[in-house]
């Protein structure tokens, strides 16, 4: 069953590729330049017929057997199975991830993504406005209505005042993420979906006032995430987003480093690859179960926050600076091989994770570890924590592979972000997960977008009890 699953997600890669024709027909319409929110009101009847045809195709087929130990979660040497691992039972059309080849964006992968998507004048990395799009459409948006994005979410960025005093309001010892989700869950005072429903908008226009609500909450994430650092680790003092610069531009200037080039390229390359990665993890899983309750975007995105703030999944990138740091600390810089082997092993053997390395999916490196380290090779060759971080590549995967629990002895996206932040000067680990964030929103957002035009229904999976799994299987015996 596995190789046949795996031959049909495969084939099935990119959504609108799926259906090459679906594909050709999107691009051979191309408007040259409408505005992202009239090319979706062109693609939504399409798509809706698409995922008819799909259904009456194939909606009776089997995706195959549901073993009692996916339930449990209890990993199993034999069966490799653990905690509904690889159970199909989403749609998401922004990404999918492949075990071996990593994450593709519509179909594109990361190197793809970083030659086909508009860059900023001058820059060499693709503009999160443009994966956006993507996401969104399934194609590749002209340098014009990429700009046209940058204005839009620049005239969307101020948040209410209330919520600039919640923020300012909350104690510099409250986790950054904490503060962000609380934030996000506050915008939902003006959720244009949650005006709309009370005012009992039909089913068939859900997706209007849920684009809206999703480009706001993308625009307005710069402001509430560089509020918080500043109230955090500085003084308070924010400067205004320019109306006439790129999103990623604004972001840094919010944090200070709005003047380094080399920073604002990272920030594009940064939200780009942390967009999205399919349906399954935690963040997006949850985005999507909250918003199929027809919670706004503000909702379900502020309950998707509190599932990045873990250190499983987002928290990992702030964890595997602490942990290299605690590393340093321990056996110095510049530490030979076999200090850091023991290091490593102190580590697993202490009954804790190698953060970093890992993944539910993955079973190689990742590509978006890999597109980091292209990063760093072109700016910060030299660079003493890209070092250490090198020499760990070198290092941990042999290791956890003669320990034999992991899965994926490989390194993961969150195993060299941090040390590109802290090169810039963006060295206050726990605010990571905050743009990890940031960045989430925009495949999170996309997906409620169409989830709300295909009439996405409420998710509800059957859960059982363990007393109800023996009396059914002691029925059939
Ligand atoms: N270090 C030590 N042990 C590890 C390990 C690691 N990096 N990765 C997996 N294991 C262990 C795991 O704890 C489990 O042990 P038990 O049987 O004692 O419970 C065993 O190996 C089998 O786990 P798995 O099936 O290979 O992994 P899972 O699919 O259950 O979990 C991860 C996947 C990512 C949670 C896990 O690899 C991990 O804890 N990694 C470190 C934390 C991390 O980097 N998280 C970030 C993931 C990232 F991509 C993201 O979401 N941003």
């Amino acid at each position: 069953m596995a190789a046949s699953l795996r031959s049909i997600v495969q084939a099935s890669r990119s959504p609108f590729a799926r259906a090459g024709i679906a594909s050709a027909r999107f691009s051979s319409t191309v408007p040259k330049q409408s505005t992202l929110k009239d090319r979706l009101a062109e693609l939504i009847p399409a798509e809706i017929e698409h995922v008819k045809q799909i259904r009456a195709q194939h909606g009776k087929k089997s995706f195959g057997p549901v073993l009692v130990d996916q339930l449990y979660g209890h990993v199993s040497p034999s069966s490799r199975l653990s905690s509904m691992r690889g159970l199909p039972a989403l749609i998401w059309d922004g990404s999918v991830l492949d075990a071996e080849e990593g994450i593709r964006f519509r179909g594109k992968s990361i190197p793809e993504c970083q030659e086909l998507l508009p860059k900023a004048p001058g820059g060499s990395e693709p503009l999160p406005e443009g994966l956006f799009w993507l996401l969104v459409t399934g194609e590749i948006p002209t340098q014009e209505q990429v700009t046209g994005l940058s204005r839009d979410w620049a005239a969307r960025a101020a948040i209410p005042e209330f919520v600039e005093e919640i923020l300012d309001r909350c104690p510099p010892t409250l986790h950054p993420m904490s503060q962000f989700s609380l934030a996000v869950t506050a915008l939902n005072h003006d959720s244009a979906f949650a005006k709309a429903y009370q005012d009992g908008i039909s089913k068939k226009d859900y997706w209007g006032p849920t684009f809206e609500d999703a480009m706001d909450l993308i625009a307005k994430l710069p402001n509430i995430a560089g509020r918080i650092y500043r109230n955090v680790f500085g003084d308070g003092k924010l400067p205004a987003i320019d109306l006439h610069k790129d999103y990623s531009h604004n972001l840094a200037t919010l944090f200070g480093f709005g003047e380094n080039e080399a920073f604002v390229e990272l920030l594009r390359l940064y939200i780009t690859i942390h967009s999205d990665h399919e349906g399954g993890n935690v963040s997006a899983h949850t985005g999507k179960l909250v918003g199929s309750a027809l919670s706004d975007p503000f909702l379900a995105f502020g309950a998707s926050l509190n599932g990045l703030a873990g250190p499983l999944h987002g928290l990992a990138n702030q964890e595997v600076l602490v942990w290299l740091r605690k590393m340093q600390e321990k056996i110095g810089e510049n530490a030979s091989d076999v200090a850091v082997k023991e290091y490593v092993w102190s580590t697993l053997k202490g009954g804790q994770v190698v953060p970093g390395y890992g993944h539910a999916v993955l079973r190689k490196t990742d590509p978006r570890y890999v597109a980091q380290r292209e990063f760093a090779l072109k700016h910060l060759p030299h660079d003493p924590l890209f070092r250490l971080v090198g020499q760990v590549y070198n290092i941990v995967p042999n290791i956890l592979l003669e320990a034999g629990k992991a899965k994926n002895p490989w390194p993961n996206v969150d195993a060299h972000s941090g040390v590109l932040l802290t090169h810039y000067g963006l060295t206050q680990m726990q605010f990571y997960t905050v743009l990890f964030g940031v960045s989430r929103a925009f495949g999170v957002a996309a997906q409620l977008i169409w989830d709300r035009a295909l009439g996405a229904p409420l998710e509800r999976p059957k859960s059982y009890s363990s007393a109800a799994i023996e009396k059914i299987f002691r029925d059939h015996e």
